[in-house]
Formats: structure tokens, sequence, C-alpha cells
């Protein structure tokens, strides 16, 4: 890349988080995997991350995608998500605002119109998009094997006291806090008193365990935190609020989140095969959840979880990235 980098980016939000999609320059990332490819770009291409995510070109919650062709012809396309913590193995919002921009902008034709299979760093993924007239009005897609790993974790929080914590995979690993003694549910707190205690909380349940997907090693680490809490909507089933990153509330349900959730509900039987599941944010947005099947991961109980939502393109934006610019890697205030 030359010193000053001109990216091609189109701006969304999918339920209110945001995404940003590269459209050019198309990187070419060595691998036979997603995951191999994620892994070469985090090793040469970070500082393309950095300076499009972080301060002054994006802010905590930005989280965006490149796209390339599928390394199986039988797909249609491979994404690798990009946002302030770094490449996630998957990302629900993400997907969704991705494949409305993608399809919208007719970047890609998938080879079944109506549905688009997607190779990402967590596996792949088919989803179903409704399109009425160039606008696409809603995404389907059907996630990774997803299973509660851990249960009632005991953790001396020092602002909350003690609480207990599960945690589960949708994507990413997820500490599940649910209302109990020392925490009322979401709707008791601000987004700035979640973050507050969210680091903490990700820090010591990091502490009591390892966790390291049964089937990749290259996803490991429990990087998410779900506070869960009373709806908004009655007709919602429950709300929640994700912590990511190092200072980001998910506006959006948050599509791992969903599905890490809807698992720890299928092993604790408050959900059967074909149950739909209504999640709410913190902001009240909602994703349309569905157990689609009931599967295993090595010899834990695990679902196929789908979760539906929609996104909306906001801007075109030309970022630059000048190394005669201080902040051309970006900055977060923390
Ligand atoms: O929707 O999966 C998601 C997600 C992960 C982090 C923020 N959103």
């Amino acid at each position: 890349m030359s010193k000053v980098t001109h990216f091609t980016c189109i701006d969304g939000n999918t339920a209110g988080n945001p995404v940003r999609i590269v459209t050019d320059p198309i990187l070419k990332l060595r691998g036979n995997t997603m995951m191999e490819k994620r892994l070469h770009f985090l090793k040469e291409f970070d500082w393309i991350r950095k300076g499009l995510m972080f301060e002054p070109r994006g802010h905590d919650m930005m989280s965006g995608s490149f796209f390339f062709d599928p390394i199986n012809v039988s797909n249609d396309v491979s994404i690798l998500f990009i946002e302030t913590s770094g490449c996630l193995p998957m990302c629900g919002h993400g997907l969704i605002g991705a494949i409305t921009i993608l399809i919208e902008e007719n970047l890609i034709s998938p080879k079944v119109r109506g549905t688009i299979r997607v190779e990402t760093p967590a596996g792949l993924i088919v989803a179903d998009y409704k399109q009425e007239g160039e606008k696409v009005t809603a995404v389907k897609f059907t996630n990774i094997d997803s299973f509660l790993h851990a249960t009632d974790l005991e953790i001396e929080h020092p602002d909350l006291g003690k609480l207990k914590v599960d945690v589960a995979y949708g994507g990413n690993f997820y500490a599940i806090v649910d209302p109990q003694e020392n925490f009322k549910g979401v709707e008791n707190y601000t987004a700035i008193n979640l973050i507050s205690y969210s680091k903490t909380l990700r820090d010591l349940v990091n502490e009591l365990q390892d966790f390291i997907h049964p089937e990749d090693s290259n996803i490991y680490g429990c990087s998410h935190v779900l506070w869960a809490g009373e709806t908004l909507d009655s007709s919602s089933t429950a709300r929640n609020a994700v912590f990511y990153g190092d200072k980001a509330i998910d506006r959006s349900p948050c599509g791992t989140g969903t599905s890490a959730r809807m698992a720890q509900w299928f092993a604790k039987e408050k959900l059967q095969v074909g149950s739909t599941f209504i999640h709410e944010s913190f902001i009240g947005s909602k994703f349309r959840g569905k157990v689609e099947k009931e599967t295993s991961i090595g010899n834990l109980k695990a679902i196929l979880p789908s979760i539906e939502g929609s996104a909306r393109i906001t801007g075109y934006n030309t970022i630059i990235i000048d190394w005669d610019d201080p902040y051309a890697e970006g900055f977060q205030v923390i």
C-alpha cells in the first residue's frame, strides 16, 4: 500500500449498530480457509482495521467487514469481520449489514436469488434475504453450532458483589449475567454503568477457565458480556445489552449473543427445537431468533439457531489513511 490509501466504504446500521463494508481496495489474503486468511490479515494488515475502526475515522462501536470471492466455488462470498477489538470469528449484526449492502449495491450475485452462502472464519453460514424493489427488507441467517459452555461460575465483582455467570458460545464466547440478587436487570442501569462493570467481569471470567472452541483452537477467550433484563415491549422474549471491545454496548440485539443466549436457554429447557426468541437490544431494536435444530459439538449439546433482522445503508464514505497523519492507525480513549 502507498503512503496514502483511499478506502471506498459503504456505511450502514443493523438494528442501530454500525457496519462499514470496504469495497476497495480488495486485499489479497493468504490461506485455505477464512480462519487462515483472518490470521494473515491480523499479522500484516491490522493497521487497516485500526485505521478504519478506531477514532478519528471510527468509534468504540465501529464494526466492519471485507468481502472476497469464496474459497469454495459452490459458495457465494467470503467475509472477514473487523472491529475495535480485532477480527471476530463471526458477527451477526455485521453479517446482516454486509449482506444487505452487497445485495442492494449489486456487489455480488448469489447463485440462487434470495439465498447467499457466506464463508466466515467461524464457518459456513447460509442466509436468506427478502428484497422489495432495490431494498433488502430482511436477512435471516442460520448461525454456526451454538452451545452452553459453563454454568453458575461464581465471580466476586468489586462493584456488584457476588455474581453467578454462565458462558455460552454463539460465534464468540459470551459471559451471560441474568438478573439476580446483585444484578437487578439491564433496565436498572445506564450504558455507562454496564461498560464500567463489564471489563472487570470479563477479566474475572477469563481467570476462572480457558474458553476454547472444542473444534477450532483459534477461537478462544470470553470476549463479550451479555447483561440480561426485562423487555421494553411485552411481545419480545428477552432483552439484553452486549458489551464488546473496550467501551461498546451493542445497539443491536447482537446476532452471536442472541445465538449464545438461545443455546443457554435451550440447555436449561426454556426453549425447544422450533421455539422463536425475540431479542431486544438496549435501545429496543429487535432480532427474531429461532432454534432450527438440535446438534452437538464434541460431547456438548448444541443448537443451530437462526437470526433474522434488517439493516439500512447510511452513507458512501471514502476514507483516507495518510501516514503523515499522526493518527493514521487511529486511537482509543479508554
Ligand atoms: O451481532 O454478533 C453480533 C455482534 C458481535 C459484536 C457486536 N455485534
